[in-house]
C-alpha cells in the first residue's frame, strides 16, 4: 500500500494531526461534539476527571471520564467546512497508521460514536423553544457533497430533489439518514425531526437584517415542504449549520452519528429562548446520562 503523502496526511512536529492537534491516544471511541468552544468546558465540568485538554483554532478538546466511561468532547466552530476537517482528522486518528501512513486493514478499523450537541432553530410552530430534537434525516444545502461520492437511498434522492424544486435551487441538496440505534438511545423522549443544514445563519436561514433575500418567502418554503413516503409524511423541522455534513461523512467513513438539537429559536412564532444556556445545559446533562 502506498504511503499517504506529507501534504495530505499532515502531522505536526509532535506527531499530532494538523488542525485538531491530537494524537491517536488522545481520543475515546465516543465523542461529543459542540459548535461553541466555550461549550466544551460546560460538558467536561460534569466529568469525574479530565486527563487531556488541547486547544488549536476553534478545536478545543477535553478527554476525561464520566461515571467511569472515557469520553472526548471537541468543539468544531460553525459550518460543514469545519466538519470536513473534524471528521477526516478524527477518522485518520483511529484508522490510519501514522508511522506507515497507510490505512489500517478493514478488520482493525474503528467505528467511532459521534454525538453532536448543538443549538438549532425550529421551523414549525409545534416544536417550541426550549425543547430538544434528535435528527432523523439531514438535508444539506451546503456544497460539501459536491466533492464526495455519497451514496443516497431512493428516498433521500427524492427528498433532495423535492427540496431543490421547492426552493428553486440550481443544485440538488443531499439528504442522509443518521444512525437509528444512536438516535433511539440518545434521543428518547425528544422530538424526532428532519434537519436542514444551511451554509449560513442569515440569508440561508431566511433572516433579514439589512440585506434582502433572493426568495423573500424562503422560510415558508422551508416550512411548507412535504414529501409523502411509505414511512409517512416528511417535513423539515429545524435548521442549523453542520448536521448534514456529519451524517454524510460518517456514512462514508463508517462511523455512528446522531445530532441532538437544543431549540433556541422558533421561526414560526418569532421567539428566541430567554435562557438559551439552560436549554443547552439540559441537553448536555441528558446526553451525558444516556451516553
Ligand atoms: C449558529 O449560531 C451556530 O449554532 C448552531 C449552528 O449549527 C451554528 O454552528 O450550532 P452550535 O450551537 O453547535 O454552534
Ligand atoms: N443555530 C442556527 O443555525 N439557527 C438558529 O436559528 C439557531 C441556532
Amino acid at each position: 500500500m502506498t504511503a499517504i503523502p506529507d501534504s495530505e496526511l499532515i502531522l505536526n512536529r509532535d506527531g499530532s494531526i494538523y488542525h485538531l492537534n491530537l494524537l491517536p491516544d488522545h481520543i475515546s471511541d465516543t465523542i461529543i461534539t459542540v459548535g461553541d468552544p466555550a461549550r466544551v468546558a460546560l460538558v467536561s465540568q460534569h466529568f469525574d476527571s479530565i486527563e487531556t485538554q488541547i486547544h488549536k483554532r476553534e478545536f478545543v478538546t477535553h478527554v476525561g471520564y464520566y461515571k467511569g466511561k472515557r469520553l472526548t468532547v471537541i468543539s468544531t466552530g460553525m459550518g460543514t467546512d469545519n466538519i470536513d476537517i473534524l471528521l477526516n482528522e478524527l477518522d485518520a486518528l483511529v484508522n490510519i497508521d501514522f508511522v506507515t501512513r497507510t490505512l489500517r486493514p478493514h478488520e482493525e478499523r474503528i467505528a467511532l460514536r459521534i454525538i453532536r450537541v448543538g443549538t438549532s432553530g425550529a421551523l414549525q410552530a409545534d416544536i417550541p423553544v426550549g425543547s430538544h430534537l434528535v435528527t432523523e434525516h439531514a438535508v444539506g444545502l451546503d456544497s460539501l457533497m459536491q466533492f464526495y461520492p455519497l451514496v443516497e437511498t431512493g428516498l433521500e434522492v427524492e427528498v433532495g430533489t423535492g427540496v431543490q424544486q421547492a426552493l428553486g435551487l440550481d443544485y440538488r441538496p443531499y439528504c442522509v439518514r443518521g444512525s437509528d440505534l444512536l438516535r433511539e438511545q440518545l434521543g428518547a423522549g425528544m422530538f424526532v425531526g428532519n434537519t436542514l443544514t444551511c451554509p449560513g445563519f442569515y440569508g440561508p436561514q431566511g433572516r433579514v437584517l439589512r440585506l434582502d433575500l433572493r426568495q423573500p418567502d424562503l422560510i415558508s418554503r422551508f416550512q411548507n415542504f412535504r414529501y409523502e413516503s411509505a414511512e409517512g409524511e416528511f417535513r423539515l423541522t429545524n435548521f442549523e449549520m453542520e448536521t448534514a455534513g456529519y451524517y454524510a461523512l460518517c456514512r462514508m467513513l463508517g462511523h455512528e452519528v446522531t445530532s441532538l438539537n437544543a431549540i433556541v429559536a422558533n421561526r414560526a412564532t418569532g421567539e428566541f429562548a430567554t435562557d438559551s444556556e439552560a436549554v443547552v445545559n439540559d441537553l448536555i446533562v441528558k446526553t451525558l446520562d444516556r451516553v
